[in-house]
């Protein structure tokens, strides 16, 4: 048990473990052990009421996660069905079914919870099962195998599994020894291997990698480069066994260690002064019954998602007028994050995972640290997943909700002395973020959905955490030759960071009051002026045109050639006319630039535009597919759209994708400093005015001061 908080880190993208401990130990859930999570401040405690329906005997809400007596009644049915009778699936996930929308929309608090159902995919002698099981019935009412050409996210076991096959390899020993490596230091990875072709289909793999932890915690950057085992995961085998870099040394452990207690020397600046925001009367939101968030104009569901990492629904503002909610989006969340590396060689080529599909990133969400990733005001959520066994386990504070002022201003205005006005208007800005990091491997992404009381929601991906490095026989850019043949610049002695892209496509359900909405393209054309009529030649104009079909909304942004992209309601208008909507205002628009027909693009073609709108289809979730693994990519955003459906005042789903281009450069050594992109939802003549006019002002009587306390 000693090593159980290590191996929760394991549960990832290029999943690590040390060789010699693979045993997954998760934390359980029990009736008996009924856990209240330590919270950070007696008084927040207090104040804030704790999410308690983890442990609840009932659902709340529509979209509630399963409950623990869910997901352990579901298991049972499991258990019961003749076809695993005589032995039990490995179970990849195991997660609600949501309802219809429809049901969904009607419910109203106080109504019965619509039938509660699990869908389900484990794997059982090579075969992919995917089941819904009807919790009320007792009954598994739909069950297909192999339904596509890919595998559903690894479980710790499989990794534990492939992780025993290197390690008992006899090769593999040679090399570890030949290099000098104890085996006691040796860490490794699980890179998905992607899809290359025919001898890789029809069997579960995964590629080893490992490193050095001789001297740091940071074996990242500590490479054994060019040692790749292919493992069968089903069958126990070594299919491949690679090893070019035997001539590459290892990098040193320098400098590497990245926590606060191995750094011995003081920063080079002042220190700061600490900083706090306090909110004596406590926060301004409300979590009700477990997952409906209350804030200022803003009331939505939110939850923990083994794969999305979290997941906003039925997100609603208020009418600045009438009061009344006004529905903005269905449904919200991170549906597939893919992260292409540039280098071709033998140990790099298959690195392109889809975090994801392959991963996972709410199990890889791990607690957040207080005052640290969330302010000390801050809520956490619990995340209630399922482990192989098809039992529950408890993810503590894996999402943290909390209210952000940056000092930043809503609105403003100030009037200049000729006016005689002695006008200065001024708004500070509150927004309300709620938070997950994905520990994927080596890196870390931190989601944040942040919302603003002037209807606007922004979305941001920041990356921090560790860089993916080779190893390299050069110490310095002077010894490489002029033909250079790396594939990304050195980062430190003997690394080299690999240069690559990461995207993050989101599924964003948007229903501007209502389901029906319609895809609008505003363009900016440049007019020109006839002769005579005006001292200009040029001015711009917008010009809006309604989209038909899918085909016309798969958009590549392009800056000379721009457009605004509205969503809107064509039924419901303002008081002007002006058909109700929101905006995506792009951000972070790095592209993929890889040949259409690689691989890899193939299986991310949902990376191949921006923007996508495509018809409403609960069964399309997921832009890389519902079994991402290993796939071809005959699942994807991009086939669906293929489709060419209608999408005019229709129930839409509108598709963002957030690139970064990442050449490293030294300070990404050893630890990256977070580097982040957003994109934002905007409303668009959603409000008959500015919403937010009435806002009242800071005044100095209504905020707290400290004062700095005596030291003792
Ligand atoms: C590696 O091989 C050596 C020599 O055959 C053996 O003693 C050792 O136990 C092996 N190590 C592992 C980790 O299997
Ligand atoms: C949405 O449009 C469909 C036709 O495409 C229509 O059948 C349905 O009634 C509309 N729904 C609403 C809520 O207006
Ligand atoms: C919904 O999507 C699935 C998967 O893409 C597809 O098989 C099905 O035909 C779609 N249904 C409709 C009504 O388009
Ligand atoms: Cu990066």
């Amino acid at each position: 048990m000693e090593t159980s908080s290590y191996l929760r880190l394991c549960f990832i993208l290029f999943t690590l473990l040390l060789i010699s401990v693979c045993p997954w130990s998760p934390v359980r859930y029990t009736f008996k052990n009924r856990r209240i999570h330590t919270k950070f401040g007696s008084i927040l405690e207090a104040q804030v009421p704790k999410p308690n329906n983890l442990f609840a005997d009932t659902p709340l809400h529509p979209l509630d996660p399963l409950t623990a007596q869910e997901i352990i009644k579901t298991r049972s049915i499991l258990l019961s069905y003749a076809p695993f009778s005589s032995s039990f699936p490995a179970i990849h996930s195991l997660y609600l079914d949501e309802p219809e929308k429809n049901q969904v929309l009607e419910w109203k608090k106080g109504d019965p919870i619509p039938p509660r159902k699990a869908h389900v995919i484990g794997v059982l002698g090579r075969q992919t099962h995917v089941l819904v099981v009807d919790l009320d019935l007792g009954l598994i009412t739909s069950h297909v195998t192999d339904p596509g050409s890919g595998y559903p996210a690894l479980t710790m076991e499989d990794l534990s599994a492939a992780l025993q096959v290197a390690h008992s390899n006899e090769e593999f020993n040679n090399s570890i020894r030949a290099r000098g490596v104890e085996f006691s230091d040796v860490s490794c990875m699980t890179p998905s291997v992607g899809w290359y072709g025919l001898n890789e289909e029809g069997r579960r793999l995964v590629k080893v990698q490992c490193y050095s932890g001789q001297g740091t915690v940071n074996y990242y950057m500590r490479p054994i480069e060019g040692l790749t085992l292919t493992v069968d995961i089903d069958r126990q085998e070594v299919v491949q066994f690679s090893d070019t870099g035997r001539a590459i040394p290892i990098p040193n452990s320098a400098n590497t260690d990245y926590r606060y207690t191995a750094q011995d020397d003081a920063p080079k600046m002042e220190p700061l002064n600490p900083i706090s925001i306090e909110q004596p009367k406590g926060p301004s939101f409300r979590v009700e019954d477990g997952h409906i968030v209350k804030w200022a104009n803003w009331v939505f569901h939110l939850k923990p998602d083994h794969r999305a990492g979290m997941i906003i629904s039925r997100a609603m503002v208020q009418d600045s007028e009438t009061g009344g909610l006004r529905s903005v989006m269905y449904k919200g969340f991170a549906s597939e994050l893919f992260v292409p590396y540039m280098d071709p060689d033998e140990a790099w080529y298959f690195k392109s995972c889809m975090d994801a599909g392959e991963f996972g990133l709410g199990i890889t969400a791990m607690s957040l640290v207080p005052l640290n990733d969330c302010p000390r005001y801050a809520y956490y959520m619990d995340g209630l997943f399922v482990g192989p066994d098809g039992l529950p386990y408890v993810q503590p504070n894996m999402i943290c909700l909390f209210e952000r002022y940056a000092g930043d201003i809503s609105w403003r205005h100030s009037e200049l002395p000729i006016t005689s006005m002695e006008i200065r208007e001024s708004r500070p800005k509150m927004t309300l973020v709620a938070r997950i990091v994905a520990s994927v491997g080596n890196y870390d992404y931190i989601f944040d959905w942040e919302f603003q009381t002037d209807g606007l929601i922004r979305i941001k991906v920041g990356l921090s955490g560790m860089l993916m490095v080779k190893g390299s026989p050069y110490e310095n850019v002077r010894q490489i030759p002029k033909k250079n043949e790396l594939y990304g610049p050195l980062v430190s002695e003997n690394v080299v960071g690999v240069v690559h892209d990461h995207f993050i496509t989101f599924h964003l359900d948007m229903d501007i009051d209502g389901t029906n909405n319609s895809f609008v393209k505003v363009k900016l054309v440049k007019e020109k002026t006839v002769p005579g009529q005006s001292p200009r030649k040029s001015y711009l104009k917008a010009k809006r045109r309604v989209v038909e079909r899918e085909e016309d909304a798969r958009i590549k942004l392009k800056l000379y050639d721009p457009s605004e992209f509205h969503l809107v309601n064509p039924s419901k208008q303002s008081r002007l006319g002006n058909p109700t909507g929101y905006k995506v205002v792009p951000g972070g628009t790095a592209a993929s630039l890889l040949d259409h027909n690689d691989p890899p693009q193939i299986r991310a073609a949902f990376t191949n535009n921006q923007i996508w709108v495509t018809r409403y289809n609960r069964t399309e979730q997921w832009a890389g597919g519902l079994l991402a693994y290993q796939s071809k990519g005959e699942d994807t955003l991009a086939v669906w759209s293929e489709r060419n459906r209608p999408i005019e005042n229709k129930d839409i789903v509108l598709w963002y994708t957030l690139g970064f281009h990442h050449i490293p450069c030294q300070e990404d050594f050893p630890v990256m400093p977070t580097v982040s992109s957003s994109f934002e939802l905007k409303p668009v003549n959603f409000f008959e005015s500015n919403p937010i006019l009435r806002a009242q002002p800071n005044f100095e009587k209504d905020l707290p001061v400290c004062r700095p306390s005596s030291s003792d």
